[in-house]
């Protein structure tokens, strides 16, 4: 798995997709866009970790939704059920998509800056889950989960993927 492969690309990048399906894979958010838009779709996370009793765990919503280019990507999500009691992606509810070249979150600085969290992401003002991350790294850079509430962190992820799927 490389996970570099995620790091500073440019908006047009991550709207276009790139990688390949046996390591890291992107499939853009342009098409994550229109096949949302055709028709409602689910969303399911899977997770590994490498240092837990439980070994992996799943967000799903029972709606995804990608806006357009021009209102920047903003992400849709449906009702939570999955493994943890703390929704992760309720912080990045109705967020817009943001890259090291093109700030659209709610923080004061670029939340994807290259050596902040250096990946393209739905932040807010920054994160509680970001799966752009580099594989191993420590927070603030890796793949972590960041509990806000209670300020627990957790970056011992090794693998993650993403799907939908029409409802
Ligand atoms: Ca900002």
């Amino acid at each position: 798995m490389n996970h570099s492969k995620f790091i500073a690309k440019m908006v047009g990048c991550f709207r276009d997709g790139f990688g390949d399906l046996n390591s890291s894979f992107w499939l853009g958010n342009e098409k994550l866009h229109v096949i949302s838009a055709q028709r409602d779709h689910q969303l399911k996370i899977d997770i590994w970790f490498n240092n837990t009793n439980d070994d992996s765990a799943y967000l799903h919503y029972n709606l995804f939704r990608i806006s357009s280019e021009a209102s920047k990507y903003e992400i849709t999500l449906g009702s939570y059920t999955g493994s943890f009691e703390y929704d992760y992606m309720d912080y990045h509810r109705d967020m817009k998509f943001s890259t090291f070249d093109q700030d659209n979150d709610l923080a004061g600085q670029n939340c994807a800056h290259t050596a902040f969290h250096p990946g393209g992401w739905w932040f807010n003002a920054c994160h509680a889950i970001m799966l752009n991350g580099i594989y191993g790294a420590p927070w603030d850079t890796g793949i972590c989960l960041f509990q806000r509430n209670t300020l627990d962190k957790n970056c011992s992820v090794v693998a993650v993927d993403m799907k939908i799927k029409p409802l």
